[in-house]
């Protein structure tokens, strides 16, 4: 059997969103998990500072998702929905259109958070089109936002490495710019005061595009950018020019959905209610790729045809809804009503506003962020190798500290699984702070 260090399998191994040749000269392996830690496969033990990516939020190896996965797996391991559908699948939609604010109450399966983007996207299209509005074709992104990789979410997504190289886009595209200024908002806590206005470009490009705009997708706190809190009033503003001018709003809460934010949604947090949430990574806990669009009455309606033989929408996936990942969908969700997640990611933002922020003054440190139960310390890049800092802290905190740390660029970012407990932060940050110590 070849082991997962194998010097031709790992040659062989191409992996995304990586530097593969320096990865390969000295790779980092996890092997197993179990709430929050991860093991290499010699079972050193590693704390995980980012739930896996964002998804695992009530920590690894959760017997009662695994549980359901097999036997869900046993009884059906698959069943299209495309004109059929399931009990699990039946049962997950109610569940999530329960957990959304009360005016989202349809919900559509994809795989993925990349999925949901550009799903959502193209729900936006194809109901201004059925509203005989069809010159709303125009998407609107922001500057630094993620909405994953795929040919539409890159293309409103507005971090510049994801797109350099790509050369096509979606044409209609045009980004606000971003919430973040850090001569004003510097090594806040919480929600900066200052950028509410930010939201205001979207009225001159009303200005200047008329009523060709179909639909403003954002982060409701920027995750993948590096932990960009809303300004206070700035989601609320965005809302009000987005009915004054009949836009669709969709949140991508990929990140934001399932506690993050100590609530169920972002959206429920700042009390803003989009057209449209997309969802994914905590939806299954992470152990079963899942992902879909929530999207209100108004917009399912729409799609409403002349004789009821008619398909509404042309689009969907092999997968959409697939029995095993609705079956992981259903179990986590009970595990994060019955253990209260939820309401623990507010506890959690406590903790890790208070511990963060005491690295202001560390070596190198240029700015602190936290926003739920979510932070992100930037780096100072080193002159001339942008990035590189940003690479040495991962392999620092994996080799020197036993922590698997997430790093975007020169930005560390921190979410905990929501079971995390006020040491697990303590020593996420302490390692965090000696790793910052010795790149300096
Ligand atoms: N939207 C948002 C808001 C995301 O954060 C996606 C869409 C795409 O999801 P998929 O499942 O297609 O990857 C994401 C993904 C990071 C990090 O380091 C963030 C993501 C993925 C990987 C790393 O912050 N977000």
């Amino acid at each position: 059997m070849t082991t997962p260090t194998n010097a031709d399998a790992l040659a062989a191994l191409w992996l995304p969103y990586t530097a593969n040749r320096q990865f390969k000269a000295e790779p980092r392996v996890i092997a197993r998990g179990e709430g929050m830690y991860y093991y290499d496969p010699q079972g050193r033990q590693l704390l995980d500072g980012l739930a896996g990516l964002w998804c695992s939020l009530a920590g690894h190896g959760r017997k009662e998702i695994s549980s359901a996965v097999a036997k869900q797996i046993h009884e059906l391991d698959f069943a299209p929905t495309f004109q059929f559908a399931h009990p699990t699948v039946i049962e997950l939609a109610g569940r999530i259109a329960a957990m959304a604010p009360a005016t989202l109450d349809h919900v559509f399966f994809c795989n993925s958070g990349s999925e949901a983007a550009d799903t959502a996207l193209k729900i936006a299209l194809a109901y201004w089109r059925a509203k005989g509005q069809a010159q709303r074709t125009k998407l609107i992104g922001r500057v630094r936002g993620y909405h994953g990789t795929n040919f539409g979410g890159m293309s409103v997504g507005g971090i510049a490495n994801n797109r350099k190289a790509f050369g096509t886009m979606l044409p209609n595209v045009d980004h606000l710019p971003t919430t973040y200024d850090r001569s004003k908002q510097a090594f806040t806590k919480g929600d900066p005061d200052y950028g509410a206005h930010f939201a205001d470009a979207l009225e001159d490009m009303v200005a200047l595009h008329g009523d060709t705009i179909a639909a403003v997708i954002v982060e409701p706190m920027a995750g993948s950018t590096g932990v960009l809190p809303p300004p206070k009033g700035y989601l609320q503003r965005l809302r009000q020019i987005c009915d004054k001018h009949g836009i669709l709003l969709i949140f991508d809460e990929v990140i934001t959905a399932f506690g993050r934010m100590g609530t169920a949604t972002a959206a429920e947090r700042y009390k803003v209610t989009p057209d449209m949430i997309t969802f994914a990574k905590g939806v299954t806990n992470g152990a079963i790729p899942m992902g879909g669009v929530i999207a209100t009455k108004t917009i399912y309606d729409a799609f409403s045809q002349k004789d009821d033989w008619q398909i509404e929408l042309f689009h969907g996936y092999t997968y959409s809804g697939h029995p095993v990942a609705a079956a992981a969908a259903l179990a986590t969700l009970n595990v994060y009503r019955d253990e209260n997640l939820f309401e623990r990611g507010r506890q959690i933002e406590q903790w890790l506003e208070e511990a963060v922020h005491r690295l202001k003054g560390a070596p190198l440190v240029a700015d602190i962020r936290n926003c739920g139960a979510a932070a992100a310390i930037d780096i100072e890049p080193a002159p001339g190798a942008p990035g590189k800092r940003g690479h040495d802290a991962i392999r620092r905190a994996f080799f020197d500290e036993g922590i698997v740390l997430r790093v975007g660029g020169d930005t560390i970012a921190l979410g905990p699984a929501l079971i995390a407990e006020q040491s697990h932060i303590e020593r996420l940050v302490d390692g965090v702070d000696r790793v910052l110590r010795r790149l300096a």
